[in-house]
Order: C-alpha cells, then sequence, then structure tokens
C-alpha cells in the first residue's frame, strides 16, 4: 500500500541559483572577488571555465523563468551582485543598466506568478574592497554593503517582498579565513576569521534594520547548518560535538535569530586571545535586529571526535578541539564526497522548533552534484537523473515528518533550478533539474524537472 507524503497547498516548491554563478559578467560595473581570481588564476578553476558566460541567464532570464514556471516552481531565489548594481560604493549610486536588468527580471518573476526571493551577498565581494579595505575584516565595508542594500531596498523593496541579507555566511571565514578554498584562500588566519564572522552578523543586523525601516516585506538570512554527530557518548566526543556546533552553526543562527551570540564561543575566543572588537552600541544593533524568517542550506551532516591527533598549526583555530571521522558504512555521493543523510534535515526542524522559537523557515538548499550526468540522457534527450529524485524524496519525507510534528517550514528549495557555475566545481558536478548545454546553451528539463511538477500539481508524492 503506497502512503501519500504530503505538504500545505502553499507550500514554497522552488530553486535557489545566485547572480555570480548565473548571470555572466556581461556589463557589469565591476569585478567580484571570483570575477577577480579567475581573471588572474583560470587554472584553478575546473577545465579552466569561469563565471564570464555562466549560466548567461543575463540574456536568458526571461526563457529561464517561463522554463522554471513550467516545472512547477512557484518560487525561487537568486541574489543581487553587488558589484553590478553599485556603480560608487561610497555613496551605494546603482548603474543604470544594473537597475534595468534587476527591474526586468524582477517583473518577469510577477508575469510568471513567481515568488521571488532576493538575496544580498552570495560570497561575491567586490574585488575593489577587498584590495582598498580588506573586504570583510573591515567595518567601513559593512557600512558599505549597508549602502548597497539600501540602494537595493530604495529601487525594488516596493516590488520583492522576500530579502535575505546573506547566503551562508560561514563559508566565507570558514572557506576564506580557515581551509583556503575560496577567495582569498587564506590558511588558517583565526583572528581575522573571527572578525569576518562577526561584522557579517553586524552587517545582517544593520540591514535589516534598514530594511524594516523602508520596506514592509519579510527579511531573512540563509545560513548553511551542518548538524554534529558525535563519534561516541564519551565526554570528550560530546564535548567536541557541541563546540563544533556552537561554532559552525550557531554562531550565526544564535545572532540571527535571538540575537545574542553563543556564550561557549566568546568564551573561547577570549581564552585564546581571538575574540573580535565588539562594541556595546553594535551588540545592541544586534540583538534588536533580528530575522523575519531563516532559510537553511542542507547539504550534509559533521561527524566529529576530540581531537587525537595535536594539529600541527601554530595559530588558534578551532580545528584544534576536534577532528572529523569517517564513520563506518556512511552514505557518500561519490561525485561530490558529502555523505548523505536526510535524518539531519528532521534534525534541523526539531532544533528550530525547540530552541529557535519555532521561527517560520524553509529549506532554501539541498541537492546532489553529479559529475557526467550524459551518460544518463535517453533516446529522447532528456537525463533520467533518479538518483536525484530519490535524493529529493528521502530528504522531503523526514521534513515532511517534522511538519507533521509542529515544526513551521513553508517551503523547500532544491539546489539548483538550472546547471550553474561554482568557484568550486566550475560545470563538473550538475545539480539542476534543467540541464544545460555548455556549448550551445541549450536548456533540457532532466526527468527530475518533471518530477518536481507532479509533486507540486499533487502537493506532495506517494512512497
Ligand atoms: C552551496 C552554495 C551554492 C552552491 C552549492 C553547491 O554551499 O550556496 O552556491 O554552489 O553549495 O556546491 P558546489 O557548487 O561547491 O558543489
Amino acid at each position: 500500500m503506497s502512503r501519500k507524503i504530503s505538504f500545505p497547498e502553499n507550500f514554497w516548491w522552488g530553486a535557489a541559483m545566485s547572480g555570480p554563478q548565473m548571470e555572466g559578467t556581461f556589463e557589469k560595473a565591476h569585478e567580484n572577488v571570483m570575477d577577480y581570481w579567475y581573471r588572474t588564476s583560470k587554472e584553478e578553476f575546473f577545465n579552466e571555465i569561469g563565471p564570464n558566460t555562466a549560466t548567461d541567464f543575463y540574456h536568458h532570464y526571461k526563457e529561464d523563468i517561463k522554463m522554471m514556471k513550467s516545472i512547477g516552481m512557484n518560487s525561487f531565489r537568486t541574489s543581487i551582485q553587488w558589484s553590478r548594481l553599485i556603480k560608487d560604493f561610497e555613496t551605494g549610486e546603482a548603474d543604470e543598466k544594473a537597475v534595468e536588468f534587476y527591474r526586468d527580471m524582477i517583473e518577469e518573476c510577477k508575469k510568471n506568478d513567481i515568488i521571488l526571493v532576493l538575496n544580498l551577498h552570495h560570497f561575491d565581494m567586490p574585488i575593489e574592497l577587498f584590495q582598498k579595505y580588506g573586504g570583510w575584516v573591515s567595518k567601513h565595508v559593512v557600512d558599505l554593503f549597508v549602502k548597497f542594500a539600501e540602494t537595493a531596498f530604495r529601487l525594488f523593496g516596493d516590488q520583492v517582498k522576500y530579502w535575505t541579507t546573506f547566503n551562508e555566511p560561514m563559508v566565507i571565514p570558514e572557506a576564506g579565513y580557515l581551509c583556503g578554498f575560496h577567495y582569498p584562500k587564506y590558511v588558517n588566519k583565526g583572528k581575522e576569521a573571527m572578525q569576518v564572522i562577526y561584522n557579517l552578523n553586524l552587517a545582517s543586523a544593520k540591514t535589516i534594520e534598514i530594511f524594516h525601516k523602508i520596506c514592509k516585506g519579510k527579511i531573512g538570512s540563509i545560513l548553511n547548518l551542518t548538524p554534529t554527530y558525535p563519534r561516541s557518548n564519551s565526554k570528550e566526543d560530546l564535548e567536541a560535538s557541541r563546540i563544533v556546533d556552537a561554532f559552525y552553526n550557531r554562531s550565526f543562527l544564535d545572532p540571527a535569530v535571538n540575537g545574542v551570540f553563543p556564550e561557549e564561543v566568546i568564551q573561547i575566543l577570549k581564552e585564546n586571545d581571538v575574540l573580535w572588537e565588539q562594541t556595546e552600541e553594535e551588540l545592541q544593533i544586534i540583538k534588536e535586529n533580528t530575522v523575519d524568517f531563516l532559510g537553511v542550506n542542507y547539504y550534509h551532516p559533521k561527524r566529529v571526535m576530540i581531537r587525537e591527533t595535536p594539529l600541527d598549526c601554530d595559530v588558534w583555530t578551532p580545528e584544534q578541539y576536534y577532528e572529523e571521522y569517517d564513520m563506518p558504512g556512511k552514505r557518500v555521493n561519490p561525485y561530490r564526497g558529502w555523505e548523505i543523510y536526510p535524518k539531519a534535515i528532521y534534525d534541523i526542524a526539531k532544533n528550530v522548533q525547540e530552541n529557535y522559537g519555532n521561527i517560520p523557515w524553509f529549506i532554501s538548499e539541498n541537492g546532489m552534484g553529479v559529475e557526467g550526468e550524459e551518460q544518463y540522457i535517453n533516446a529522447e534527450g532528456k537525463i533520467e537523473d533518479d538518483y536525484r529524485i530519490e535524493f529529493y524524496e528521502e530528504h522531503l519525507e523526514l521534513l515532511a515528518k517534522a511538519m507533521e510534528e509542529g515544526s513551521n517550514c513553508f517551503g523547500y528549495h532544491a539546489w539548483t533550478g538550472i546547471d550553474c557555475w561554482s568557484w568550486n566545481n566550475a560545470y563538473k558536478n550538475r545539480y539542476g533539474f534543467i540541464a544545460l548545454d555548455l556549448e550551445t546553451q541549450k536548456r533540457t528539463v532532466k526527468k527530475s524537472g518533471e518530477w518536481l511538477k507532479k509533486i507540486t500539481d499533487q502537493h506532495g508524492f506517494f512512497v
């Protein structure tokens, strides 16, 4: 007997994407860190493919939005590029071409009855602000970001109801200042990384403050939550897991929703003399300007144990407390190397429900990147990505269970709608409901796109 996994009729079904990964760099006023990184070190990108053309959303947005609608999406997220919208960073003056593009794109979503979520930062710091001021370590840059946000709100705030300040802010310090795989590719810069965490939280709160003064809509933040699971129930492993969770998840989740930083993080940073520079006035802004809703990007959990092999590193990093361990028998996506663990989506929902006032939230990214999808093309030219459908259904089933138990989740966005570029993979691992042919820019709906249409029509699926 089959059973229906049901979702509310007004549930958001859709996908996320981002300006820097989709638009291409056509007619941009400035370069962002990725544009610059690619221009100066092409060999660091898979097959030397960069963001120049990307998915050419800049020219294809009309057909793309229609196509997304045709596969059942009633909502989608993209981002406004700071380096595209703003002509003069110090004054916040906008570039006319960019205004025209974003205005038309917003209009197109309206015509197609698609709820648009506009995000303001998707790892795309303008390179000029990094070179001049040091990027996110600078509080002046925080204020310039707020200026950019204000320009965006004044231009489009009456047209777009849902906004978000940042996508995965934790990735900026983690990948850019601790692990070295995002620009500026620093490794173990503990002190700078901590200042970046603080400044991003401050920038988000200041942006929320100005949003609520100017606009009537709702504003949130998109956090990548990686639930942590200890290797054992030993005191040491439990403690390691608690610290990793506090550091990697709660450093943004707590201030975003509750307006305060986790005590244990402050404590550790003080003990190691790496606490960020903060003022009472700024902490008050963070306290008073929390999010209206939360977006959660979930891909994989973190399996942790207490650190057993001392870290060969003479500066402070959170890795000194723990190491990740290879859990025997775990399921892994062989292409991306990430563990597949749908139960974590249920755990996230419970955590938000129990510890964060059951704030309205949605899954803002979840997905499976696969290399070489051409091998799954059938006689009609369609990619039969059954593995992706299975991945989504497994996660959705656990999300539905949490919702039945009272979780205030209002939507599910996959990563992503149309195959897009990324700095880690270029176009190696594909994620979309819609395939992109890089040579011809032709778009073709995958089997997962047809699946989405079906489940949005019937508000669920059968297992
Ligand atoms: C998320 C990002 C996205 C996207 C996705 C897939 O962390 O918000 O921008 O790229 O991961 O990751 P990747 O492209 O590295 O496989």
